[in-house]
């Protein structure tokens, strides 16, 4: 053992084949930070006894409370494996989801991944979404199962049972990673007959399209599947520091039975038994009732020791186990009261974990010259952009990725993950170091000469006050004279002001790696933002030019110097001069230039990385202010530096004025107010409670009312009536009608334009697709927008393939009459062009281009007939984008709305004699239907289109813009045809899985009744007695609900809140009892059970909203009353 030298460490970073980049991956509680302690102490780093208790990478105060990790750090270890020296950067991350960016931070700096599972618990929530980042990012995994004391300890179960019970652990995990190979085979396989089908342009008959398992079987995926016998599995206990694999254990009986080490090792693991009497190795333990060697010859060994050292505390059976197995134990820890003391003592020897894992991690997992192509084609194509599409010389950086070489000539090439706040004060260059020898004979030189100096003024001082005698304050003589108070204030604060603001000053780090080239302190490299285009760049700047030379302003591309690089060391930094590629490293001085993630490169080739995959939404918001307003300016700094700090935490100012936070969960939510409390801002906040995201929709007509009685036609429609007569009442009640099938239609104040608008339900599982594929129709909607500027964009055959795939599926879902060729119509996309409404148009005789126009791009001109667009037809789209924002419930954003325009009548404003620019109104003159006749009874002036204009057009300018008020027109429209429909609010919902024992089960039902969750499933967990129950809970509920859960059942049930879907509340929130039945049954006022109601006020109240409301509810109660009345 020994602290390994920086010296060692920088020369072992040359060698990228003896380096490997890992992070641990696990679900909450699993043990990674405790692995990680038994790792970092056999570099001496800790020591071993305090391995598993100090939580060496949990650095900060609150995790250490907590007890569970909330930053990903890193720490560089070695490792001697054989006659080879190994670099190994080990990152460790959090397992608890509010954190699950952290992981996705680390997963991209990595190449390998340790996942841990606990013996106990198997494969939780996270530990599948772990397996999922590192599958997406093409990293390999090694498995720990990690816990197993508490098979012996707490399930108390025998050797043999322990092995089933390992044996479907493994079972699971391999099962995870079945379904992700499935997935990506059969993906590979459709893409690869879409290629050759274009190729041969031969149709495909129907047999090769549902054979679906052809490319299965011939995939070979044996390498995926952990397995002891390959080698990347071991068996843990991190606390007591005890690890092995079974090649250890085929190693030990190898020599000592005399049969061949490969033997031993196939054999281990799995159904094979030792016949004593032949002295072989047989087949089918378990058919003929025998112990499988796995459990005679590895686990029945730590089950005797595990007995004779803590449950029955034999020490001659100790003493026994110990000379059998050479191992001596110092007096001190065979005498210690706790048997652990004892037992860690035995395994540190005997087993060493680091030994098992490190040795595992070195053999099976790649270094940073095994990177994959396939990988760095996925890290290097960002968006709709195709990889053979980029420039050539981008396309030969990926060379210099797989060579990963250091050389002078290779291009630097970092990609930054995260930024994270260190305090200035733990930077190498202000730490405090030992002094030499000069330095310390200098400062005494130093120290004496002030201490003579002193003297002398003090001498000075003594006598200047002695002359005047008859003072009455003399000091004795010989006493020092004690400088004035405000000398000494005046003093002090010299002394520790620098300090002070050393203090408060925190300094960025960014978390990276080198890919290519080597990084040199001082160095000027490009940082390229996500947007940045290299072709776009290439064509500006001169040949060759380097970062230090460019003085161009090419968009997204800035350049800026390296100040620093640091050696990360868990809660220390080193300070380094230059990192080769293929490392894990720090790098000071980019705070200015990167915002939370970035490509660095030496290169202006270089396209930026593919952005994180982050698992987790942020979806808790809270308003926060400072405790005494001046400190606002504080508090705006603090909030800047937490959102480059943190990886997934956004910060906002509301239109409102409100400096609003949003965090992934509770536990997230708590950690930035404490950095923004003790670091950041460091003032008091104060925070309002969350602020609970709502959705508003529309639902088809009930058929039944609250008390279940079937509805009559009547009813149904009377709350559209009373809709209109509000909307009547209402400030545009001239030009606004509502017929009985919810049309709406509306007039601009300057009587120019008309539009009809109805509000539709999508169907739910149109929304669904629609949420889930935001980023595919945001990619649309860049296209489309390019190609209506008139540019080209070059877009990957994936991409055009996906949208081609999401119409196809929006045409299946959307049948029926209602809905016919509704998806050629789809006009936009809602909010924020991506959202999950659809604006569509069904004005009749207007063919405008329909949002798929990038499909048939080229081929299909001619069927594009008279496609045009209307002047005016941005207004529309920006009308209902400003709709769907913000709905008439709440003001929170729609959701599952279809707004179908059916009419839209405009007349030019600039022309004396306004004609319809593309397209007749027909309606304003015939005056057949209802809705015309309606528009013409708001007060029109009746006659020709012509005739009716002209004054409007004369006072147009008073109403303002044109495209102003159509934009106003269609917003009210679409407001008004959502409160012609039936209204409901979605609630954002989590799903929680809970492992609590029978005897609590019951405690959980009822905290989860009470916060109206809903229970999916229940099942125990095979071999424990823990019962595993899935349920849904609304967000809004949710707030305390992991801390009520722990209080109530001591601690012995925790659950995990991830946010997985939004939900309509089945309530309506206008409802009131109008039936003789649901006078009856909800009384009169009816409030007390319309949770709807409750939600939809209470976001109406926090945002200042009018809320309907009786504030004095039994008004005779409150009169004075005289008593002789
Ligand atoms: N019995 C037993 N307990 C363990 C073992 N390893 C860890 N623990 C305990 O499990 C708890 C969680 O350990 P951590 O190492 O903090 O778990 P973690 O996976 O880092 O947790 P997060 O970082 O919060 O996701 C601690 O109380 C440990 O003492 C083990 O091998 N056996
Ligand atoms: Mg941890």
């Amino acid at each position: 053992m020994g602290h390994i030298s920086l010296d060692k460490i920088v020369a072992l970073q040359r060698n990228p084949a003896n380096t490997r980049n890992i992070c641990i991956l696990a679900h909450v509680d699993h043990g990674k930070t405790t692995l990680a302690d038994c790792l970092v102490a056999s570099n001496g780093i800790i020591s071993s006894r305090l391995a598993g208790k100090l939580r060496y990478l949990d650095s900060r105060e609150d995790e250490q409370i907590r007890g569970i990790t909330m930053k990903s750090s890193a720490i560089s270890l070695h490792f001697g494996n054989g006659d080879q020296d190994y670099l190994l950067n080990l990152i460790d991350s959090p397992g608890h989801v509010d954190f699950s960016s952290e992981v996705s931070t680390a997963v991209r700096l990595c190449d390998g991944a340790i996942v841990v599972v606990d013996a106990v618990e198997g494969v939780c929530p996270q530990t599948q979404v772990v397996l999922r980042q590192a599958w997406l990012e093409n990293i390999k995994p090694v498995l720990v199962i990690n816990k197993i004391d508490r098979l012996i300890m707490e399930l108390k179960l025998t050797s043999q049972e322990a092995y089933g019970h390992l044996q479907k652990i493994l079972e699971q995990v391999n099962a995870v990673t079945g379904t992700l190979f499935t997935s990506r085979v059969l993906e590979e396989r459709a893409e690869k007959e879409k290629d050759e089908e274009q190729k041969e342009s031969k149709p495909v008959s129907g047999d090769q399209l549902y054979d679906w398992s052809a490319g299965l079987e011939e995939a070979d995926d044996s390498h995926l599947y952990f397995s002891p016998d390959q080698g990347n599995v071991v068996f843990a206990s991190a606390i007591d520091g005890w690890g092995f694999s079974v090649q250890q254990f085929a190693h030990i009986y190898s020599q000592r039975m005399g049969i061949k080490a490969e033997v031993l090792l196939k054999t281990l693991w799995g159904d094979f038994y030792l016949n004593a009497k032949a002295k072989k190795i047989m087949k089918g333990a378990q058919a003929k009732g025998k112990k499988p060697l796995f459990v005679q010859l590895v686990l029945d060994n730590i089950w005797s020791l595990y007995d004779a050292v803590v449950i029955t505390r034999d020490k001659q059976k100790v003493e026994k186990v110990m000379t059998s197995l050479g191992i001596k134990v110092m007096a001190r820890d065979s005498s210690h009261s706790d048997p652990k003391v004892l037992l860690s003592a035995i395994c540190a020897q005997w087993l060493p974990v680091s030994q098992s894992v490190l040795a595992m991690v070195c053999e099976k997992l790649p270094s940073p010259l095994d990177m994959v192509a396939e990988r760095v084609e996925k890290l290097m194509s960002v968006g709709a952009r195709q990889f053979e599409s980029m420039p050539q010389q981008t396309q030969e950086l990926k060379r210099a990725f797989l060579q990963c070489s250091s050389e002078e000539t290779a291009p630097v090439i970092v990609f930054v993950s995260k930024m994270f706040a260190v305090d200035s004060k733990a930077l190498p260059k202000n730490r405090q170091r030992p002094l030499t020898q000069e330095e310390i004979a200098h400062r005494r030189e130093l120290a004496r000469q002030r201490h003579a100096d002193r003297m002398e003024s003090n001498r000075v001082l003594t006598e200047s006050q002695t002359e005047p005698t008859h003072s009455g304050t003399t000091p004795r003589e010989g006493q020092p004279v004690q400088p004035s108070p405000a000398q000494t204030e005046s003093l002090m604060m010299q002394d520790s002001k620098p300090e002070r603001e050393d203090e408060q000053k925190e300094t960025f780090v960014a978390f990276a790696r080198v890919y290519s080239g080597t990084v040199k302190k001082g160095q000027k490299v490009f940082v390229l933002g996500p947007k940045y285009d290299p072709a776009q760049g290439l064509r500006m700047l001169p040949d060759g030019c380097t970062a230090s030379e460019c003085e161009l302003e090419v968009p997204h591309l800035s350049c800026c110097s390296v100040e620093s690089l640091y050696l990360l060391m868990g809660r220390e930094l080193e300070e380094l001069k230059e990192v080769p590629a293929g490392n894990v490293l720090g790098i000071g001085g980019l705070e200015e230039c990167v915002l939370k993630s970035a490509t660095l490169s030496s290169s202006p080739a270089c396209p930026p990385f593919t952005p994180l995959n982050f698992e987790a939404t942020p979806i808790v918001r809270v308003a926060i202010e400072p405790k005494h307003p001046s400190e606002m300016p504080k508090l705006v700094h603090g909030m800047r530096l937490l959102n480059q700090a943190d990886p997934c935490v956004e910060v906002l100012i509301q239109e409102t004025g409100e400096h609003v936070l949003i965090t992934a969960g509770e536990v997230h939510l708590q950690r930035c107010l404490d950095d923004l409390r003790n670091r950041f801002a460091q003032v008091e906040i104060s925070s309002s409670k969350p602020i609970i995201p709502f959705r508003e929709t529309v639902v088809r007509p009930p058929k039944v009312d609250m008390v279940n009685e079937d509805l009559g036609k009547q009813q149904k429609v009377a709350i559209i009536h009373q809709v209109k007569e509000e909307a009547s009442q209402g400030r545009l009640s001239s030009a606004l009608h509502v017929d009985t099938s919810g049309l709406v239609t509306l007039t601009t104040p300057n009587r120019l334009a008309t539009i009809c608008i109805r509000a539709i339900p999508l169907p739910q599982e149109v929304t669904c697709l629609l949420e889930s594929s935001t980023e595919l129709i945001r990619t649309l909607e860049h296209i489309n927008m390019t190609l209506r500027e008139g540019k080209t964009l070059e877009v990957s055959l994936r991409t055009l393939e996906a949208i081609a795939g999401l119409k196809a599926q929006l045409e299946s879902l959307l049948q029926g009459r209602k809905w016919r060729n509704a998806v050629e119509r789809i006009w936009a996309f809602g909010p924020r062009r991506c959202g999950p409404n659809i604006l569509l148009n069904s004005v009749e005789g207007y063919q405008r281009l329909s949002v798929w126009q990038c499909l048939n791009k080229g081929g299909d001109d001619a069927g594009g007939q008279a496609a045009v667009i209307r002047d005016y037809d941005n207004s529309i789209i920006s009308g209902f984008q400003l709709a769907t924002l913000s709905g008439p419930m709440c003001e929170e954003p729609l959701m599952g709305v279809c707004f179908s325009v059916e009419r839209w009548d405009f007349q030019s404003p600039q022309h004396q004699d306004p004609l319809p620019i593309i397209h007749e109104a027909p309606a304003d003159t015939t005056g057949e239907g209802g809705n015309e006749n309606l528009v013409r009874a708001e007060g029109t002036p009746t006659g020709p289109s012509q005739a009716r204009s002209r004054p409007e057009a004369a006072s147009a300018d008073c109403y303002g813009p044109v495209s102003g008020q159509l934009i106003a027109a269609m917003k009210e429209g679409c407001r008004q045809a959502f409160q012609a429909q039936p209204q409901r609010l979605m609630a954002a919902m989590y799903t929680c899985e809970i492992m609590a024992t029978a005897e609590v089960l019951g405690r959980v039902y009822g905290v989860l009744g009470k916060r109206e969750g809903r229970v999916l499933q229940e099942e125990m967990k095979e071999g424990t007695d823990m019962f595993i129950i899935k349920a849904v809970l609304p967000v809004a509920e949710s707030f305390g609900f992991a801390d009520e859960i722990r209080k109530r059942t001591s601690g012995l049930a925790s659950p995990q809140l991830v946010f997985s879907h939004w939900e309509v509340i089945a309530s309506d929130p206008y409802w009131v009892p109008t039936t003789e039945e649901e006078y009856l049954h909800f009384g009169e006022k009816a409030d007390s059970a319309n949770q709807a109601l409750k939600y939809m006020n209470a976001v109406r109240r926090r945002k200042g909203l009018y809320v309907e409301e009786k504030i004095v509810e039994h008004a005779e109660k409150q009169r004075t009353l005289s008593k002789n009345k």
